[in-house]
């Protein structure tokens, strides 16, 4: 399922069965339709490695009625039909998507998703990059029975007045039928309940409820003990209940303030690591029980962060972080692009639709403290700083209950710092050059001080360094040697650390990735080796070291 809570009771929902029919349609594919896993990334289909094209998946069905069809993820581009009935397209790999088909005779149906995973084009974010762009439908799909009207949505946003803490809640309504409706909603989240009796909800229409419940008693979300919350909604028609969605939150207040990051008002220093959604041989399709074990990895290094770089993350990870205590950095899709990249003519409509999605889908996690978005991308020139700035507000106006930021390039070029709640830069010193660590970060923050940043958490969002699993070099010399690599770990993380206006420091990177072949000149084997594992999550010789500086 798309969660590892159960988010309906009432609501009828399945999955339909994992295996799909599915065919390639360019060259580099296969000569006839074969199964396929979904979820799955089709490069995991054998001679399907480096497929980049068209291809199709089809599922018979057993339905009828009113139906919701959920799409965790698709990689990167969907067009979704029911019987040869487009239904939906969708863009972006990192968020879901769903869509209606309304009075479906019962009985067999061929659900059709047509995918592409083509650069070029309409395609702004999903661009050749330092990590994979895969294929497939790459997050669970659901299959949602509704009646003549359903939850859209749920939200819950914790507040604290004083001592006492408090649930927003937001829960919205949609109709589905061509007759105006009279609705019950009860609500409980946490210790608090409310009832809106009676509303009027007209035909096709939407309405959005809101209400702030006292919440006496409660014990505050913290990594050291992730207490969890459920928020019920219950839809009720013609005085039967009709539809329910339920989802989990924690009380828990992020403040950027005073040069610190403060959780529950208590200063918190990052050790975080940068994990791309990626594992072996199943690409960006990780199946649950690696993402357990991810988390696990995670705690057991001595991380209280995760940052998803670079875009939005599968629930069910969040749902783990959220139960684990692993803090979260999520950041919207975007890596490392050109002004020229920005102005790409779909480039605001793709970041803003998946900077939406993203908020919408994800806002109740409590483990997400820090919201991110633009990795790496122009904010040295006016028009660059211009989107970064629409960004931010975006991120603000759908969610001011956390800080916003965004990993910049290391360098004193930036125009955007006065804009960020928070101040990031990703810092390669010893690796792509080799001056000392604290000479380099001391420069850089006092640029930064100088330059809006004053007064501002400040974190080191990516430092790092490679080493090609399995390559040894004893006397800790040779580049891209674990040693080697361990031993430059080892001093970056003490200088950031001693270092006295640093809020945390997230290492490049959890576990190596794959990358086009494209790299193979500047990226050995095609990979981003930097991992403190390689791509099977064995580690490597500065796993023990980083466990060692983070456990202090
Ligand atoms: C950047 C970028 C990462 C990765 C890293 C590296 O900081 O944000 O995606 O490419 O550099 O390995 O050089």
């Amino acid at each position: 399922m798309d969660r590892i809570i159960t988010t309906h009771g009432l609501r009828k929902v399945c999955e339909p069965t994992p295996v799909w029919t599915f065919t390639t349609l360019d060259p580099g594919g296969l000569s006839q339709p074969v199964n396929a896993l979904v979820p799955g990334a089709w490069e995991s289909i054998p001679g399907l490695k480096n497929y980049r094209g068209r291809a199709v998946y089809e599922k018979q069905l057993n339905c009828g009625g009113t139906l919701r069809f959920v799409f965790g993820g698709v990689s990167f581009r969907a067009k979704v039909f029911l019987d040869d009935r487009l239904l939906a397209r969708h863009y972006g790999a990192y968020t879901a998507f769903d869509c209606l088909a309304e009075d479906v005779p019962f009985g067999r149906h061929t659900l059709r998703v047509e995918v592409d995973n083509l650069f070029g084009g309409d395609s702004a974010l999903h661009v050749p990059n330092d990590y994979y762009s895969y294929g497939g439908i790459t997050r669970p799909v659901t299959v949602e029975q509704l009646g003549s009207a359903y939850i859209t949505r749920l939200h819950v946003t914790p507040k604290r007045r004083g001592r006492m803490w408090l649930a927003q809640v937001e829960v919205a309504l949609r109709s589905i039928s061509d007759e105006d409706q009279t609705v019950d909603v009860e609500l409980k989240a946490g210790p608090g309940a409310v009832s809106w009796k009676r509303r009027s909800l007209s035909a096709r229409g939407e309405i959005t409820l809101t209400a702030e419940l006292m919440a006496p008693g409660v014990t505050p979300w913290t990594p050291e003990n992730p207490q969890l919350y459920t928020a019920e909604a219950v839809l009720w028609l013609e005085g039967e209940p009709a539809d329910d969605l339920r989802d989990r939150f924690g009380f828990r207040e992020v403040k950027a303030e005073g040069g610190r990051l403060l959780l529950n008002d208590e200063p918190i220093l990052i050790k975080g690591v940068n994990r791309h959604e990626e594992y072996a041989q199943f690409g960006c399709a990780v199946p649950v029980e690696a993402m357990v074990q991810d988390v696990q990895l995670m705690k057991d290094l001595g991380c209280n962060l995760v940052r998803t770089c670079h875009y939005p993350n599968d629930p069910r990870f969040l749902d783990l972080c959220d139960q684990y205590g692993l803090m979260v950095w999520e950041e919207a899709h975007a890596r490392g692009l050109s002004l020229q990249q920005m102005q790409h003519p779909a480039f605001m409509e793709q970041t803003m639709l998946c900077i939406d999605e993203m908020i919408a889908q994800h806002r109740n996690h409590p483990s997400i403290i820090l919201w991110g978005c633009l990795n790496e991308c122009d904010d040295e020139h006016d028009e660059g700083a211009a989107i970064y700035r629409q960004c931010f507000r975006r991120i603000h106006e759908l969610d001011a209950s956390r800080p916003m930021t965004a990993a910049l390039l290391g360098r004193t070029t930036s125009q955007v710092l006065a804009d960020m709640d928070v101040v990031s830069m990703n810092l390669y010193p010893l690796w792509y050059h080799d001056t000392p660590v604290s000479d380099y970060l001391g420069g850089i923050k006092t640029w930064i001080n100088q330059h809006g940043g004053a007064g501002k958490p400040f974190i080191v969002s990516e430092i790092g360094a490679g080493a090609i699993a399995g390559y040894h070099d004893p006397f800790g010399q040779a580049k891209w040697s674990e040693e080697r690599q361990a031993a430059i770990l080892r001093e970056q993380i003490s200088a950031v650390m001693a270092h006295p206006e640093t809020a945390g420091i997230i290492l490049w990177q959890f576990a190596d990735i794959r990358l086009d072949d494209g790299s193979f000149a500047s990226r050995p084997k095609c990979m981003n080796n930097k991992g403190l594992m390689d791509e099977y999550r064995r580690p490597k010789l500065s796993y023990a070291a980083v466990k060692e500086l983070f456990h202090r």
